[in-house]
Parts: structure tokens; C-alpha cells; sequence
């Protein structure tokens, strides 16, 4: 571990103060190291040697005139989701988290082919580098 010193203006600190509130951090250290590791994760998991993994989570309209069948064409293309979690969020829309896994363009164009379909909204990739431990970071 090192320590730095950083210079920050009085709102961004007291946004880091809130978000420190909010979830619960001990420090605001922690709370920097994740905000840090959030944004550093898409370039680790495209450095990082094998398979990343990621998550793309969002919400499409089952009403949209074959969506759902396009949806699941999809997967089935790409080869890349392991896993999906579907949960149906009101009368016309579900909600579905595919578990991803592969090589970091993989799993962006299958971000997205499924994101840019009509009827497909707030969709959001996470990319999670795969190959070492966030442990004790
Ligand atoms: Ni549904």
C-alpha cells in the first residue's frame, strides 16, 4: 500500500463524503480505491491475458414485435452469455442479466448486438477482469 495526496475541490469531496454515507464505506480511502477500481476495470479485463468475465444487464419490451426470439438468436450467435437471470418488471417489460464470458471485443459486440435492437433500453455492460484475485487489493 502506498499513500498518495490528492487535491480535490469541496463538492467533489463532499459527493466522495455522501457516497461514503450511503454505502457504507469505512474511509474515504475505500471509497476511492473502488471508485478507482471501477474505472480501471475495463482496461485490466482488455489487458489481462485469457477470458474476462462481464455482465450486461437491460430492460427490452416483450411486446416489441419478435424481440425476444432476435434477443435469443443472438446468444446463441455469440456464444458468450453462461448465464441469465430474466425477471419480468411490469406488464410490458422484463429485465435480463446475461453472465457473459470471453475475450473483451466478444463481449462488447455482444453488448452490442443486443443493446442497439429497437425496443432494448438502459442497457449496460460491466466488464470484470478475469484472471486475478480483487482480494486484499
Ligand atoms: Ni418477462
Amino acid at each position: 500500500m502506498q499513500r498518495i495526496t490528492i487535491t480535490i475541490d469541496d463538492d467533489l469531496l463532499a459527493g466522495v463524503d455522501r457516497l461514503c454515507e450511503r454505502r457504507g464505506y469505512a474511509s474515504r480511502s475505500e471509497a476511492v480505491r473502488d471508485l478507482v477500481r471501477d474505472a480501471l476495470a475495463p482496461d485490466r479485463a482488455a489487458e489481462g491475458p485469457g477470458p474476462c468475465y462481464g455482465t450486461l444487464s437491460y430492460v427490452y419490451s416483450h411486446s416489441t414485435r419478435d424481440l425476444a426470439k432476435r434477443l435469443t438468436g443472438s446468444s446463441h450467435d455469440h456464444g458468450v452469455a453462461v448465464a441469465n437471470l430474466h425477471v419480468h418488471v411490469s406488464h410490458d417489460d422484463c429485465l435480463e442479466v446475461a453472465v457473459l464470458r470471453g475475450s473483451v471485443e466478444s463481449l462488447r459486440a455482444y453488448a452490442d448486438a443486443i443493446t442497439t435492437q429497437r425496443g432494448v433500453r438502459y442497457g449496460r455492460l460491466h466488464l470484470i477482469p478475469g484472471k486475478d484475485h480483487a482480494h486484499g487489493e
